[in-house]
C-alpha cells in the first residue's frame, strides 16, 4: 500500500511537471511565464521585507497571506527554464543550462529557504521571521549574482 502511494505521489509530481513543459507553445511563453512568477513573488516577498525592516508596521495576518503566495510562487519558475528560452527578452545567462545540476540545487535551496519563513511567519515571532528573512534574500542574490545578467 505504501509502496502504491508513493508511486502515486511520484506520478502525480511528473505529471504536473509535464503539464507545466507542455504549457509553453512557444519559448516566448515560458520566458513570460517564469518572469511573471518571480515578479509575483518578489512582490509579496518584499511586503514581508517592509515588515521586516520597520517600513510598515508587524502584521502576522498579512505576513502570513504574502509567505503563502510566495511560497507557491517559489515553485514555479524552474519549470520553464527549458530548452530554447536562452535567447530574446531574458536576462537569465547561459550558465543555467551548462551547469543545470547547479542551478537546480540553487533553486531548490531558495524554495527550502521560503518555506522556513514560511514556518517562521505561522509562528508569529517576528525575530524568527527577520532572521529567516535574510535566509531567504541571501538565497535570491546567490542565484543573480551567477545566473542572472545585470
Ligand atoms: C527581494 C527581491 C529579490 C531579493 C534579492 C535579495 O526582495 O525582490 O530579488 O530580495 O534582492 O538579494
Amino acid at each position: 500500500m505504501h509502496k502504491l502511494m508513493l508511486a502515486a505521489a511520484a506520478l502525480t509530481g511528473l505529471m504536473t511537471a509535464l503539464q507545466a513543459a507542455a504549457q509553453f507553445a512557444k519559448p516566448e511563453d515560458a520566458i513570460k511565464y517564469r518572469k511573471a512568477a518571480f515578479t509575483v513573488m518578489g512582490s509579496h516577498f518584499g511586503r514581508i521585507g517592509a515588515m521586516v525592516n520597520g517600513r510598515v508596521p508587524f502584521d502576522a495576518k498579512a505576513a502570513e497571506t504574502n509567505i503563502e503566495i510566495a511560497t507557491t510562487m517559489s515553485k514555479l519558475p524552474y519549470v520553464a527554464f527549458i530548452e530554447g528560452t536562452d535567447k530574446g527578452e531574458t536576462r537569465a545567462k547561459p550558465e543555467i543550462w551548462s551547469e543545470m545540476d547547479k542551478f537546480r540545487t540553487a533553486a531548490s535551496t531558495m524554495q527550502d529557504e521560503m518555506a522556513k519563513l514560511n514556518a517562521a511567519t505561522k509562528t508569529g515571532n517576528l525575530d524568527a521571521i527577520k532572521a529567516q528573512f535574510g535566509k531567504v534574500g541571501q538565497s535570491c542574490k546567490a542565484c543573480h549574482d551567477n545566473y542572472r545578467k545585470e
